[in-house]
């Protein structure tokens, strides 16, 4: 149903013509989302600038029963960031401001549209750090990030997005505005909204601003990449490190598959010698320079093939750039399906033994890449050489995860794409509590709809 004259005059009137898209060039930037696998189209991305103006857009959305999608960065992989059946675009990007940073509490408050990479440099220049990193940090903006909970590189040691939430401000779908801003360490006054809302994906409201910690910066890294046997040995080498060394900050694996995938399209050359099936990159950062300590352990760790430390930037980002360009090397060799899965660690090697004879004997011709974060069990499954509605190894893939024990979604969140197998792992009194959830608070359902929990 074409959209009536009068809301998108009357939005115009709140966030002025000129952050009204209609033209299609303008909105086809936010119609896509970055694996191409997901789009729709909008009549309309509506750019507000602040609270006021998103609360005014909510109200005037609600009055007319216009549903809306909100977007941040638009770097999701889950398809629940870009429009499905003509919603329009709430695009929260002009709400870029980094201010009331306490350097001596270590908090700051972010708009919704600020980029992880601008809030770690305004957060830098003050002696501090932010808790999660992540290879979009450039596009990627912190309203997106806690409302699908993104987790990143340094959850082993900080945690996800959630856990660096102290406060938010978010609007409701009718536009009334709730603020715990700035947010207190200690706050027991009722339901913690501020977590409701982190990995609610934009189905309950739409975040405005949070209050965040901050982490001490720590200037001394050493990074290490090493080659073993397997994902087991991986994991032996990791319990080693976390046993021994505070300083871990990053254990992420990957395999020969992508290494020479992004040895191709990277242009890089290949970290060692000789190729080996598995490999596993550490990171430590400390007040004092730790990789002599690194190295120690390293040594006594049992089944290292061959290694590299790095403590220098350029060293450093060389070890890194085998892994962190995993993603665009896969996207630059097709669409692949994208699963994001978490196993308890004790059954980690155990699915990745299976995972890729579970694909084979499905599809001979699929090319499984998998790579991710080994400390926190997190593994992604990226797979090639399907065709975009065969669906037949993802579901494979989701039910042997849910056999093991594990999640189907670790840190992408649900979308669209995995909201076909949630069940699997989140029970009927889960899902049914999910729903009464977002009954409560979007009862007219305008707000992202079909998007983590399908509509009645
Ligand atoms: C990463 O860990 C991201 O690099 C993206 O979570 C993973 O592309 C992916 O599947
Ligand atoms: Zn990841």
């Amino acid at each position: 149903m074409p959209l009536p004259d009068t809301l998108l005059q009357r939005l115009a009137a709140i966030v002025g013509e000129g952050h009204v898209l209609t033209d299609p060039d303008l909105r086809a930037g936010y119609e896509t989302d970055w694996t191409r696998r997901y789009h729709g189209s909008t009549p309309a991305v509506v750019r507000p600038a602040s609270t006021r103006e998103v609360a005014a857009v909510l109200q005037l959305c609600h009055e007319f029963g216009a549903p809306v999608v909100p977007q941040g960065g638009n770097t999701g992989l889950v398809g629940g960031g870009v429009p499905r059946n003509r919603e329009l675009v709430l695009s929260l990007r002009r709400l870029d401001g980094v201010t009331d940073l306490d350097a001596a509490s270590g908090e700051v408050t972010a708009g919704a549209g600020v980029t992880l990479a601008a809030l770690q440099e305004a957060v830098r220049a003050q002696g501090w750090n932010f808790g999660v990193d992540l290879a979009s940090r450039d596009s990627a903006t912190i309203g997106g990030m806690v409302a699908t909970n993104a987790g990143g590189i340094r959850v082993l040691r900080y945690g996800g997005m959630r856990h660096q939430v102290l406060g938010i401000e978010a609007v409701l779908p009718d536009g009334a505005v709730v603020s715990r801003l700035p947010g207190l360490l200690k706050d027991n006054s009722g339901y913690d909204l501020a977590q409701l809302l982190a990995g609610s994906e934009g189905t309950l409201a739409v975040i405005t601003a949070v209050r965040l910690k901050l982490v001490p910066q720590q200037p001394h890294r050493a990074v290490a990449l090493l080659a073993v046997e397997n994902i087991a040995g991986a994991l032996r080498v990791v319990s080693a490190v976390r046993r021994a060394l505070t300083s871990l900050e990053a254990a992420e694996v990957f395999f020969l598959e992508g290494l020479e995938l992004v040895c191709r399209h990277a242009g890089l050359a290949p970290p060692f010698p000789a190729a080996h099936p598995c490999y596993l990159l550490l990171e430590c950062a400390a007040q004092s320079d730790e990789s002599a300590a690194l190295a120690g352990v390293l040594a006594n760790a049992p089944g290292i093939r061959d290694s590299a430390l790095a403590t220098d930037r350029p060293g450093r980002e060389r070890l890194w750039a085998y892994r962190e360009r995993h993603t665009e090397s896969i996207s630059a060799e097709g669409i692949p399906h994208k699963l994001d899965v978490t196993l308890p660690l004790n059954r980690l090697p155990e699915f990745e033994r299976r995972v890729r004879g579970t694909i084979a004997a499905i599809n001979a011709g699929a090319r499984p890449i998998l790579f991710g974060h080994a400390g926190d069990g997190n593994l992604h499954v990226n797979i090639l050489g399907l065709a975009p509605d065969d669906d037949r190894p993802d579901d494979a893939v989701l039910r042997l995860v849910a056999e093991l024990g594990g999640s189907i979604s670790a840190e992408h969140g649900i979308g669209i794409a995995k909201m076909p197998w949630l069940h699997l792992t989140r029970s009927t009194a889960d899902r049914e509590a999910m729903r009464a959830i977002k009954l409560a608070l979007d009862p007219a359902g305008i707000l992202n709809p079909g998007v983590v929990i399908p509509p009645a």
